[in-house]
């Protein structure tokens, strides 16, 4: 019996250590859709099917899939395909780390940007200007893009700019919000408002062809180990 407390309690602090007051995950699609928990929106011309996992079995990574994850498909003339996002309002001042599980096809598969948004007025909502391409009016974004260019699964982990961390994502509106990556609650705020992957071709003409899975915000403060690798 002592044993069983004393492996639940360490369990405990491993779920605890990793989520704490946002639970950090966005999304890793065993609900079998994306219109729950939560419920993305899309755009543009891409597809979106959350299908099953069973034909990674033979990858090193299979086991931290779940039963699904979501596939993406689409043809373009202009690099530009779709994409879809996610409305989340947490509190990710404690996360570090932006971790998801990303499925490439081969050298060409596709470009996957990834923008997050912060709540800078306190409105916990994301006001856009639908005269200019829905930009933010008030808000940060936070951007970085990444070729998917290997077959299989990868993990890809990227440190967010938090407290100046050193950080792939950038601001992308200079003249909006106030720079800074602040995703918490504090005087209203609704923290970290929206998530969102834009997908487009790596060359003008082409296509895309990814999956995605165990997308997360985590604490990496402890460093990258054993327990928090997947
Ligand atoms: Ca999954
Ligand atoms: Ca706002
Ligand atoms: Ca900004
Ligand atoms: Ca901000």
């Amino acid at each position: 019996m002592k044993k069983v407390i004393i492996v639940l309690f360490i369990l405990g602090c491993m779920l605890f250590a990793e989520e704490n007051v946002f639970n950090g995950l966005i999304d890793n699609f065993e609900d079998s859709n994306i219109t729950e928990a939560p419920n993305w929106w899309t755009f543009g011309n891409s597809e979106q099917e959350v299908v099953e996992t069973g034909k990674f079995n033979k990858d090193p990574l299979y086991k931290y899939l779940g039963k699904y994850y979501m596939q993406i498909t689409g043809k373009t003339k202009e690099y530009y395909i779709g994409g879809m996002g996610a409305y989340l309002a947490g509190d990710a001042s404690n996360d570090t780390h932006l971790k998801l599980y990303v499925l490439g096809n081969g050298p060409d598969s596709g470009k996957l940007t990834i923008q997050l948004y912060d709540d800078d007025n306190g409105t916990t909502e994301l006001e856009q200007d639908k005269a200019n391409n829905y930009e933010p009016i008030n808000d940060d974004r936070i951007e970085y893009s990444m070729n998917v260019t290997w077959k299989g699964w990868k993990v890809v982990l990227l440190p967010l700019p938090l407290n100046g961390q050193k950080s792939p994502f950038k601001d992308t509106n200079p003249k909006v919000g106030d720079n800074i990556w602040n995703p918490d609650h504090k005087a209203g705020s609704g923290g970290f408002l929206h998530f969102q992957f834009i997908f487009l071709a790596t060359t003008k003409t082409g296509d895309i062809n990814i999956g995605v899975d165990n997308i997360k915000l985590l604490n990496l403060k402890g460093g990258v180990g054993k327990n928090n690798e997947f």
